[in-house]
């Protein structure tokens, strides 16, 4: 049984307790590995060794952090299919998903803020012949990053590669539902040359190892991804200790369809947006909302690609639906199947657990499903679910479908189809949203701002937005 160790100091150990956790395969329903059963002290351990590392790290040359950074993401590469291995095992996601979203983008987080720390520029102000004024950006210290199990280690690279760039020191929590590549990352970090104690990950549960993570007096800025509730909670301690905070929450995404699309790409985007990864991306359009007039050609045509998506072991090549993470998230998204139907829904598509044969017969699998029928303010239609079910529905105008997209109380991200660009304009600036993809689904480019508003968020992720969280800035006035 394969034991995942923390890393602490640059050391490889177990915690403190001396006690493990289960780590199951979901796609199996096995126990495959063990993860420390880690606690306070192991937290304090890690931000001690994170202490004695800052100095030294955030006084390097830019260059000489740019150069790890760009190591760790070269390991990354070189490791991609062990990885990638590792990620569908760990997760339940398709191996072909991990291999081409997943890994390659863990490298790119982390060549992409290696890279940004060097070109990044900064300001300076001339008010007259006598006084300039500049602008030093000073990394934070110890920070905290934790993150969740829909992408394990994309999200993890995400948060640590701009914390360490900028010259900060980390203490780190992965899922402790998808550990493994967090570990396997700490190996390649080890193997980078990283310093001992600029990074550590500690793993464990997150009541208790995320939560000594977010109440330690001396870590002083946190970075979390994950549930709303969870976001709330880690909030309620961090705000009276007045550390900075960027959170990155659930969404319950509206996908709209007007008639004047084009409408190919409408339908095979809409598949995709519906149910990559189990439908477990916070950015995944969980609501549907169609043009009247062209409501019954989308659906029929979406339902037939979706009949054609195949639940299977996500091991092979040619599976599309893997396992969903865990036997109690399964459980979760089964209960609002359940209550869509209470709500007066018609299942259009799917909405049972599948029994594979073989190897995943225990394993976590449901149907993609659609669901037709239900009223806008329905709690299937405001709740997140997280799992590969959507709502489809019709509209007739764009305040009407405003009105509807608008109604949750997430605000992460919306799609448009439309042809007509004054309307692509006129939806976005109405749409109560922190990205807007018009014409397609999950293009990203990571300077731009990321993260959501309402109750999907606070602050934003990516490019300046990432460099300015973990750093603080000094305005130096010098009069001559
Ligand atoms: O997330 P949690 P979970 C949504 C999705 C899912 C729900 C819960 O709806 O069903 O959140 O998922 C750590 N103090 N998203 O349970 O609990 C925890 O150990 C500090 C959307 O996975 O938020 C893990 O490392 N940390 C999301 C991380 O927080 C705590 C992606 C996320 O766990 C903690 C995933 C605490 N008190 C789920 N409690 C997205 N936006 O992409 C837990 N943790």
């Amino acid at each position: 049984m394969d034991k995942i160790l923390n890393y602490i100091n640059g050391n490889f150990v177990e915690a403190n307790s001396k006690k493990w956790i289960n780590n199951y395969d979901p796609s199996t329903g096995e126990i495959y590995s063990l993860i420390p059963d880690s606690e306070k002290i192991d937290v304090e351990l890690a931000q001690s060794a994170a202490q004695a590392a800052f100095d030294s790290w955030s006084s390097k040359p830019i260059h000489y952090r740019s150069k790890i950074i760009n190591k760790i993401a070269d390991l990354i590469k070189e490791n991609s299919n062990k990885l990638a291995l590792a990620e569908s095992i760990d997760n339940g996601k398709p191996l072909s998903l991990a291999k081409k979203i997943d890994i390659p983008r863990a490298s790119a987080n982390m060549s992409f803020f290696a890279t940004a720390i060097i070109h990044e520029e900064s300001q300076s102000y001339k008010a007259n012949k006598e006084v300039i004024n500049y602008t030093l950006k000073k990394p934070i210290g110890v920070v905290g990053c934790i993150s969740p199990w829909n992408l394990p280690l994309y999200l993890f690279t995400w948060k640590i590669a701009p914390a360490l760039a900028t010259g900060n020191t980390v203490v780190a929590k992965p899922s402790e539902i998808t550990p493994m590549t967090a570990y396997l990352f700490s190996l390649i970090c080890k193997e980078a040359g990283l310093p001992d104690g600029v990074l550590n990950i500690v793993h464990g549960y997150g009541p208790k190892v995320g939560r000594e993570i977010t109440r330690h007096p001396d870590i002083r800025a946190i970075s979390f991804t994950g549930g709303t509730s969870t976001g709330k909670e880690i909030a309620s301690v961090a705000a009276p200790m007045f550390k900075k905070l960027s959170l990155e929450l659930g969404g319950k995404n509206p996908n709209i369809i007007f008639e004047d699309c084009d409408l190919d790409k409408a339908v095979s985007s809409s598949v995709l947006s519906s149910f990559s990864n189990q439908g477990q991306i916070c950015l995944c359009g969980s609501r549907i909302f169609v043009q009247s007039k062209i409501y019954k050609e989308f659906k029929d045509r979406f339902l037939k690609k979706v009949k054609e998506l195949n639940v299977s072991d996500p091991l092979l090549e040619t599976t599309k639906i893997g396992a969903l993470v865990s036997k109690d998230h399964l459980d979760k998204v089964l209960s609002y199947i359940q209550l869509a139907k209470n709500e007066g829904g018609e299942i259009i598509a799917g909405g049972k657990r599948v029994n594979l044969e073989g190897r995943c017969k225990d394993g976590y699998f449901l149907q993609p499903t659609v669901i037709e029928g239900l009223p806008y303010n329905c709690r299937t239609n405001q709740e997140e679910i997280f799992g590969p079910v959507v709502t489809i529905m019709p509209f007739d105008s764009e305040e009407e479908v405003i009105k509807y997209a608008n109604s949750t109380i997430y605000g992460l991200c919306s799609m448009v189809w439309t042809s007509d660009i004054s309307r692509a304009n006129r939806i976005s600036s109405n749409l109560q949203t922190g990205i807007v993809w018009i014409n397609c689904w999950l293009e990203r480019d990571l300077r731009t701002p990321f993260g959501g508003v309402k109750q999907s968020g606070v602050g934003r992720e990516g490019g300046i937005y990432a460099l300015n969280f973990f750093t603080e800035p000094t305005n130096v006035c010098i009069k001559y």
